[in-house]
């Protein structure tokens, strides 16, 4: 569930370059792909359901700024220490990818609403933050805990060898690495909100891979994507075998983010 140290990373920029037009190019034959037809469900939901799969019910997204009962939401608080806040306009394309997220919705809209709310700034520390200690963080500065948002922590360095860790609804990240560009750090959160949200290497081998090809499984999930390009989707399984779609799984299974303080039910 980390991404391999910035140390070890080989910049083969005309390599990426191939591999990404190779990546863009799948996909746009003239044969339309059959897909089969959904049922769009009408409003009003069921107060206590959740047909959108979110893990949020109708009666708590009401309740809930900017959720919609009919179509995938995604909160996370953003939280980081001094000079470690991400850049906006770059999590802009990150939000760009969720809204067209290939996956179904009751109203009838693909996508997922992607929430990101910058909360905290918090001092910066002496010292670099060993990964496991960002729970510690979240013990203390996770203000929408238990209110159906994921938790993320921008810090300026991670100890040892990770730049990054999430699961089970909290993730931690490392901004400005040496040598990277701004668009990394987002990659970086891209990734780790994928596990927070359920993407493991128990659900699929390639995550977390480092000898897994892009063109067999172009996600953000997959180290050799995060090693050569600054491309922040998930896979959608459309590349043969050997691919997984993660859209789907994410359709099926996302992680449900405690929502035991939300009221409105
Ligand atoms: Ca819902
Ligand atoms: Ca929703
Ligand atoms: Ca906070």
């Amino acid at each position: 569930m980390c991404v391999e140290p910035v140390s070890s990373i080989r910049h083969v920029l005309l390599v990426a370059l191939v591999l990404l037009a190779g990546c863009q190019a799948v996909g746009t034959g003239s044969t339309p792909i059959d897909t089969p037809a959904r049922t769009v469900i009408e409003p009003p939901y069921p107060p206590t359901s959740d047909l959108d799969g979110d893990g949020l019910a109708a009666c708590q997204e009401h309740a809930l700024d900017g959720a919609d009962p009919g179509r995938m939401d995604v909160f996370v608080e953003i939280d980081w220490t001094t000079g470690a806040k991400p850049d906006p306009e770059d999590l802009d394309r990150l939000r760009a990818v969720y809204d067209g997220a290939p996956v179904h919705n009751p109203a009838g809209e693909t996508g997922v609403a992607l929430h990101l709310a910058f909360d905290d700034a918090l001092p910066a520390r002496e010292r670099p933050l060993p990964v496991e200690n960002h729970s510690d963080y979240a013990a203390r500065h996770f203000d929408n805990d238990g209110r159906g948002s994921h938790y993320a922590l921008f810090v300026d360095e991670i100890r040892g060898d990770a730049l990054g860790h999430g699961e089970n609804g909290t993730l931690v990240v490392q901004s400005g690495v040496p040598d990277r560009s701004e668009r990394f750090t987002t990659q970086l959160f891209a990734h780790e909100l994928g596990h927070s949200l359920g993407l493991t290497p128990d659900v699929f081998a390639g995550i977390d891979s480092w000898d897994t090809p892009i063109e067999q499984y172009p996600s953000v999930m997959n180290g050799e994507v995060a090693r050569q390009t600054d491309a922040l989707d998930f896979s959608n399984g459309s590349n043969g075998p050997g691919d997984f779609d993660d859209w789907e799984y994410l359709d099926g299974n996302l992680h449900d983010p405690d929502a035991s303080r939300l009221g409105g039910c």
